[in-house]
């Protein structure tokens, strides 16, 4: 009996409603109810940090693929249909694309972001070296492979079920509740796995999810509604471009004294995630580098896009760029090579941030002394420097990419999970934690975790899904922090049976300490002594003993604080460091290029899991090289995406990733606000990609030494085109 929605969109991305008529819609075979703003009985409002976001629109609609209208209708095809037969007339309004232009006539999404700390002002009239310039970075769309979604159906008594692909449970859940005027313990949110995220999860999934829900609230009925790849493109927020201005400042000896920049953000038409992730593109304005005296400000800029939001790195990426930037251009032109700028102000022990926290078990400058020897970058530098002279027409180009990457969500109160274990009287064990498995492996790290605590294999525990009613009060998936935050709340719950089973039988064995029983290979043990009973027997005797088998995690990272105004505290419980090196040639003829190598020192902590973590960093790696190179999204002067599906928006494929990929393993003592010593391991390596852009203005400097090329990501054929013969590429093409 389920029924199938889908969105009526705007089709213009500014502009007042005048009239909606759905006559024609309505009378199509098929057709259930056709819903709109009116129908909802809670509030119109989708909003995750600020309520200005409404489900559908009510009287203006403010960027191309706003929902205005959903038809529910007894199969997909037909709802389809009837979105044709809608028919909405909108006077247009004046639509503004552009941040920088946003911020001119004061569209701003949310308060200003300003952070220092010394006095740039002074610091650079001590510099022997002051530049100035501008960066830009451009969207990125999240491509996961399976696209929004969301199934709602009737479940007694009023309440709803919803299964959803969300990395949020929890804020779908909260979401759905606001629009539908009722409370949270009426809707039940189940997610089982997702096909990818990459944060465009974070908060938009709630919309889909609020959609069908209202319709099964009206009509009683399943509805669900999983988008077509083109309305996903079309209608979802993305990687916020940004574009920004820096002014760095250099003493003779290449100590950066001083760092100045102004971040524009384009935040599209709501504040979705906007705010956070300004904040945290601040907190990354000087990536892996210290500098005395630092003064930026961001801007969230409000404009007629689809509202941008979170995306693997979250803001990072796009200050770090910045920075980079910054640096490569003074490097030009000083006339040294950027990585003697970059080697020299690598993070210490002990230095301090930007946000006034001090760098512990700081691990910059061992990944990068790794790298340079033994990846042999001198070495590679020579033989690069020979290949260019004898190759007209062919240039390479090589850039070390530095990364520190602060762990945990700026908003400390996010900062927490929680997890359900139960031992059944069998002995086997289920286990629920507030984890969204989407492709990065968090499923075999809480197995791991619990198998690891219980000293069982992992074939004996069952990951449950991830629900709301059985782990409440989530925070997303996101943030790399997953495994971290419901690893030690898992851990909690686990080491709680534990405990009463050790002293149960420390009882049963007449012993005192019962920390010297032990669980290892399914069996109970007494350290140091004879005695030992089988997993299952132990816990059938404890069954019978009447002991509790079942137990809640929970766990809040401790330490971590932020001033809210002032953006001074102790953020992140730690960092990952790391460092890349990209070669690649190119084709200088055809501007096309290849990237032939990319070598990594990554600080993994004591990683739980090798194999999943070399797949994040390889995948991390790609997505970055994908954001800085390849993938364009094109908004013309109207709002519309003029790279709106997979044939011209390009994103890595086969070919275009680097022919090697070398991963080496940093042993590092790890930190014990991670799950047992490893390290978060999500979004750093998507950071590693940023080297693709400069590895590639190395080559072309090589062939071209007076480009002019402007520091625009991403460096697509045509830019490396237009830069190898001194055409001067325009900002924002
Ligand atoms: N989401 C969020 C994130 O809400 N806060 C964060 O700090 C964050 N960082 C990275 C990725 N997602
Ligand atoms: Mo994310 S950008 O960690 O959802």
């Amino acid at each position: 009996g389920t029924l199938f929605a889908k969105v009526y969109a705007a089709k213009v991305a500014h502009g007042i409603i005048n009239n909606i008529d759905i006559t024609k819609a309505e009378n199509l075979p098929g057709v259930i109810r056709i819903i709109g703003h009116k129908d909802i009985p809670g509030q119109n409002q989708v909003g995750g940090i600020i309520a200005d976001e409404p489900l559908l629109a009510e009287k203006e609609v403010d960027f191309i693929g706003m929902p205005i209208m959903i038809v529910v209708a007894e199969s997909d095809v037909i709802a389809h249909h009837a979105c044709q037969l809608i028919e909405v007339d909108i006077t247009p309004k004046k639509v503004i694309v552009d941040p920088v232009e946003a911020y001119e006539v004061g569209h701003l999404l949310s308060d200003p972001i300003h952070c220092k700390k010394g006095d740039t002002t002074a610091a650079f009239t001590n510099c022997k070296y002051i530049l100035e310039g501008e960066a830009e970075s451009g969207g990125q769309e999240h491509v996961y492979l399976e696209t929004q979604g969301a199934y709602a159906i009737p479940n007694g008594d009023r309440s709803i079920k919803i299964f959803s692909s969300t990395q949020g449970p929890t804020a779908v859940q909260r979401t759905v509740a606001k629009v539908l005027g009722c409370t949270m313990n009426q809707i039940e949110v189940d997610v089982n796995r997702i096909g990818g995220g990459f944060g465009g999860k974070e908060d938009q999934a709630s919309p889909w999810a609020a959609m069908v829900a209202l319709a099964t609230h009206l009509l009683d009925r399943p509805v669900k509604y999983i988008l077509e790849r083109g309305e996903d493109l079309q209608m979802t927020g993305k990687r916020h471009p940004y574009k920004s201005r820096y002014k760095i400042g250099l003493d003779a000896e290449y100590n950066i004294l001083a760092f100045e920049a102004q971040y524009f953000q384009n935040g599209g038409a709501a504040a979705d995630l906007s705010p956070a992730v300004l904040q945290r593109t601040v907190f990354h304005s000087t990536n892996s580098y210290f500098v005395p005296n630092v003064n930026v400000s961001a801007y969230s800029c409000r404009t007629n896009l689809p509202p941008n939001t979170a995306f693997r790195g979250f803001g990072g990426p796009q200050g770090m760029f910045v920075m980079e930037a910054a640096i490569h251009h003074a490097a030009r032109s000083i006339g040294v090579p950027t990585h003697v700028i970059q080697e020299k102000n690598l993070l210490t022990e002990g230095a301090a941030f930007l946000y006034g926290q001090k760098t512990e078990d700081c691990e910059a400058q061992n990944c990068w002394q790794q790298a340079r020897l033994n990846y042999e970058v001198d070495k590679q530098l020579v033989s690069i420097e020979k290949y260019n002279e004898v190759h007209p027409n062919h240039k390479k180009g090589l850039a070390l990419m530095p990364v520190c990457f602060g762990i945990s969500f700026t908003n400390t109160m996010m900062n927490n999970a929680r997890a359900l274990v139960h031992v059944y009287s069998d002995g086997s064990v289920g286990i629920s934690t507030g984890a969204i498995e989407m492709g990065q492996g968090v499923s075999s790290k809480m197995i791991q975790v619990a198998a690891g605590a219980f000293g069982l294999s992992n074939v004996d525990i069952k990951l449950e899904t991830t629900n709301t009613t059985r782990v409440a009060n989530t925070s997303p998936s996101a943030a790399s922090a997953t495994a971290d935050l419901n690893g030690k709340a898992l851990l909690d719950a686990c080491e709680q049976i534990l405990s009463r089973l050790k002293i149960m039988l420390a009882k049963t064995w007449n012993i005192n300490d019962a920390d010297t029983v032990i669980f290892h290979n399914g069996q109970a043990t007494e350290l140091g002594g004879t005695k030992k009973m089988d997993w299952k027997e132990a816990i059938e005797l404890a069954f019978q003993q009447r002991i509790n088998l079942s137990a809640k995690g929970h766990y809040a990272t401790p330490r971590i604080h932020i001033d809210r105004t002032t953006l001074q505290g102790h953020p992140f419980a730690y960092h990952v460091y790391g460092t890349a090196i990209l070669t690649c040639t190119v084709d200088c003829i055809r501007g096309n290029y290849e990237f032939d190598a990319v070598e990594i020192v990554h600080d993994f902590g004591t990683s739980l899991n090798p194999a999943v973590d070399l797949g994040q960093i390889e995948g991390g790696l790609v997505q970055g090289i994908g954001w800085m190179t390849l993938e364009e999204l094109i908004y013309n002067k109207k709002g519309e995406l003029k790279s709106g599906n997979l044939a011209n928006y390009k994103i890595p494929d086969i070919y275009s990733v680097p022919k090697t990929v070398q991963v080496q393993y940093l042993e590092t003592i790890g930190s014990d606000l991670a799950i047992l010593k490893s390290k978060a391991v999500g979004e750093p390596p998507l950071m590693y990609g940023i080297g693709a852009y400069f590895a590639l203005y190395n080559a072309i400097m090589s062939f071209n030494p007076e480009t002019k090329m402007a520091y625009s990501a991403p460096m697509t054929a045509e830019k490396v085109l237009m830069g190898l013969y001194g055409v001067s590429v325009p900002l924002s093409v």
